[in-house]
Formats: C-alpha cells, sequence, structure tokens
C-alpha cells in the first residue's frame, strides 16, 4: 500500500537511461510515492499485481513530469521600474538608465523602504504564478537590499514563502549585485564589509545556499568576484555568476575554475568559456526573459555550447528591470523561439538541469529514491509544454508525495 499510484501516464522521466529517447520517456507509464520519494516507476504493464495507494488517479495518457525547477529567480523585491521601461523605449541602454537613477538601485531603494510583511505581500503573487506553471523548487536570490538589514529581510522573505506555499526555495547571497550609493566609488570597501559582515550574519541565520555576482564593469570586476568566491569557499558554500551577460569579461572561465554550479546570462560567452564550463561540468542556465526585454541582439552561443556537451538549464530570471517574467513555461517558450532551442533541451533545462544548477541531485528526474515532487499535465506531447506563453496546462502537482495546490489554500 503506497502513499500515492498515478497510473497511464506518458511519463517523461527525465533520464534517458529509464525510458525512451533524450528525456527518458514510458509511453505507458505509472508512478507511486511512499514517504515523500518515489517508490516505482515504470510501465504499465510490471505494475506489481494487486498495487494500490491511498490517493490513485488514472491520467488517462497525459503527460507526468518531474516538477519543474526555476534555478535563477530574483522574485523577493518591492516596487516596480516601469519609468525606467519608458526611458528603455525611448532609447535609453540598461546602463544609461542605471547611471540615471534608474536600474538596480531603484529597486533597492524600494526595498530596503518596505518592511518585511509588505516585501512578502509584494513578493507571494509572483511565486504564486510560477506554481501555476508547475514548478516545486525555485531559487531566490537576494541582492536588492545591499545593506545588512535589508539583505537578511529579503532571504527571510523567501524563505517563509517557500515554506507557506509549500515548495522547496533555494536562496543564493547576491550582496555583490551592485554598488550601493553609500559606497559609490569603492567597490572594493564594499566588497570587504560583505566578505567580513553581510554573508557570515545571512549564512549563521541559515539563509545562504549559494554565492552569487554580478559580473560586469557597471558591478563587480573579475579580481572582486574571484575574491568573493574564495571567502565563500572559506564558509563551504557553492558559487555561481551572472556572467558574460553584458559583456565578455571571463566570468565563465572564473566560475568554472572555482568548481561553480552554474554560469548564468552568457550572451557574450567566448570559446574558451565555453571550454572553461565544459571541463568544469558547470552548468550554462539560459535566461531568454533578460535577452528579450533587453533588446535581444546577441544569443548566447548555443551551438557550440552544446557541441561542447556543456548542460543548459533555463531560468525565468524573475525580475523588475530585465525580466519581468512570471512563467518558467514562457520562459522555455522563449527559449525555443529565440535561442532556438530543441523542445527537449528546453524541458530537460527546466528539470534534470536546473536542478543540478541547485546542486541537487534528489530531484528533477524521476526515479526510485527520488523525491516525489511531480506535475501532471493537461497536455499529451512534449513539446505542448515549450509552446505555452500565459496558458499553463498544468492539472496537477504534488510536492514530496503530497497533492498540492498553485497557491496555498
Ligand atoms: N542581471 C540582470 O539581468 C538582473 N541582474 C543582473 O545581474 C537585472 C537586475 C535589475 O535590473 O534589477
Ligand atoms: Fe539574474
Amino acid at each position: 500500500m503506497w502513499d500515492l499510484l498515478l497510473r497511464r501516464a506518458r511519463i517523461l522521466t527525465m533520464d534517458p537511461a529509464a525510458g525512451a529517447g533524450p528525456l527518458g520517456e514510458l509511453a505507458r507509464g505509472s508512478l507511486a510515492a511512499e514517504g515523500g520519494r518515489i517508490a516505482w516507476v515504470g510501465a504499465d504493464a510490471a505494475l506489481p499485481r494487486g498495487a494500490a495507494a491511498a490517493e490513485e488517479r488514472d491520467l488517462r495518457g497525459a503527460l507526468l513530469t518531474p516538477g519543474l525547477v526555476d534555478c535563477h529567480t530574483h522574485l523577493v523585491h518591492a516596487g516596480h521600474r516601469a519609468a525606467e521601461h519608458e526611458l528603455r523605449l525611448a532609447g535609453a541602454s540598461y546602463a544609461e538608465t542605471a547611471r540615471a537613477g534608474g536600474g538596480i538601485r531603484a529597486t533597492v531603494a524600494a526595498t530596503r523602504a518596505a518592511s518585511e510583511e509588505a516585501l512578502l505581500a509584494q513578493s507571494r503573487p509572483r511565486l504564486e504564478a510560477l506554481l501555476r506553471d508547475g514548478v516545486t523548487t525555485v531559487e531566490v536570490k537576494s541582492g536588492y537590499g545591499l545593506e545588512l538589514a535589508a539583505e537578511l529581510r529579503q532571504l527571510r522573505v523567501a524563505r517563509r514563502l517557500g515554506a507557506l506555499l509549500g515548495v522547496t526555495v533555494r536562496t543564493s547571497f547576491l550582496g555583490a549585485h551592485a554598488v550601493p550609493e553609500e559606497f559609490a566609488g569603492r567597490a572594493d570597501a564594499y566588497l570587504d564589509h560583505l566578505v567580513a559582515e553581510v554573508l557570515p550574519a545571512a549564512l549563521a541565520e541559515g539563509l545562504v545556499d549559494a554565492v552569487d555576482a554580478f559580473c560586469e564593469p557597471m558591478a563587480f570586476s573579475p579580481a572582486q568576484v574571484e575574491r568573493l568566491f574564495r571567502a565563500a569557499a572559506r564558509l563551504g558554500l557553492p558559487v555561481r555568476l551572472h556572467a558574460e551577460q553584458l559583456s565578455d569579461q571571463g566570468g565563465a572561465a572564473l566560475v568554472a575554475r572555482h568548481r561553480g554550479l552554474s554560469a548564468d546570462h552568457l550572451e557574450h560567452l567566448s570559446p574558451q568559456g565555453v571550454a572553461a564550463l565544459a571541463a568544469a561540468g558547470t552548468v550554462a542556465v539560459l535566461l531568454p526573459g533578460a535577452f528579450l526585454f533587453l533588446g535581444g541582439e546577441r544569443p548566447p552561443p548555443i551551438p557550440a555550447l552544446r557541441a561542447a556537451g556543456v548542460p543548459l538549464a533555463v531560468a525565468t530570471d524573475l525580475n523588475p528591470g530585465t525580466s519581468p517574467l512570471a512563467s518558467l513555461l514562457a520562459a522555455l517558450a522563449l527559449s525555443c523561439a529565440l535561442f532556438r532551442l530543441t523542445a527537449a533541451e528546453a524541458l530537460l533545462g527546466a528539470t534534470r538541469n536546473a536542478a543540478r544548477a541547485l546542486g541537487l541531485p534528489d530531484r528533477g528526474r524521476l526515479g526510485p529514491g527520488l523525491r516525489a515532487d511531480l506535475a501532471a499535465w493537461d497536455a499529451d506531447h512534449p513539446a505542448e509544454l515549450t509552446t505555452r506563453i500565459g496558458l499553463s496546462p498544468l492539472a496537477a502537482r504534488w510536492v514530496a508525495g503530497r497533492s498540492a495546490h498553485a497557491s496555498a489554500p
């Protein structure tokens, strides 16, 4: 007697060894969960005789996938940047609007001014929107506080949202997102402050799963990022990096050298960067929302990444400045339309490879012993999940084997 038994599904295990094709498909499959883990998965015909469970569902040929993983978001923040959007429509670049008082610093001002409850109330609908796309694990970054109290507040809200809405939240410390006004012209002093005070305090409160940074001339240099990464290593924290988004700083090679989990954005990635990611096994996280919203001129070098065997993930980058995209399915659709990913690559990018980008080997695939985080869809063809912008075919979600609604009841 299991807790959960789902029968007659078109199961995408996301493990080529467990089924047909790149998505490890079981055309007519069943899956059982017990104690929050997958207990059994295989062909309907092979289901043990007399199999039964407390909750049983006949999925009638519908798709069943791992719960989706959004591995890169900035969803906890306050305020909006509508005026900056208008400036950009009138021709200003992202860097110009930032210098004009917009950009990251504008959201920092709004986030610092918000109470913890206000921050929670504003951020909650963003996470609820992701859940309606079948997301069961989401990464959330700090980086709109840029001072001790506000960074901690952002990370606490991220953790509270995970508990409130019943989804795994992994946090990345992004104190090195921008140099705050009070440290203007003193990026090194700000970095010292992060390393000595802010990061250790956040870690001591259990608020940090990884360390991230923004490596660009308008933010932090490779040498500064290197210093932050060494501090992360001393604290036993994995690293990832916003790399090669606006220019080639050698960020991908830098994060690969530190055995980083992921390098994210990568529009300006060089052949050397591709080779470094491949050699280190670092995941390339593609963020088509930011690419689209910033003008979409130069896509990441997908054919080179593919040829080198770099694992590809796709995420929303949900943020108020460059990627106001609260849909992981839309990110998948855009990754196909704008970056020419195959549907299978996009789906692996929001499951298996996204879990890898978060250092979570217990999910993103369906197999015995793995977490029973699941999504069932009103769809019968895998590519359907990469053709939806604004209309989710999600039929049901399970988190650790328990039925979960898109938002808390
Ligand atoms: N790259 C981005 O696209 C976001 N952060 C980053 O490092 C933008 C964040 C913002 O503009 O608020
Ligand atoms: Fe980002």
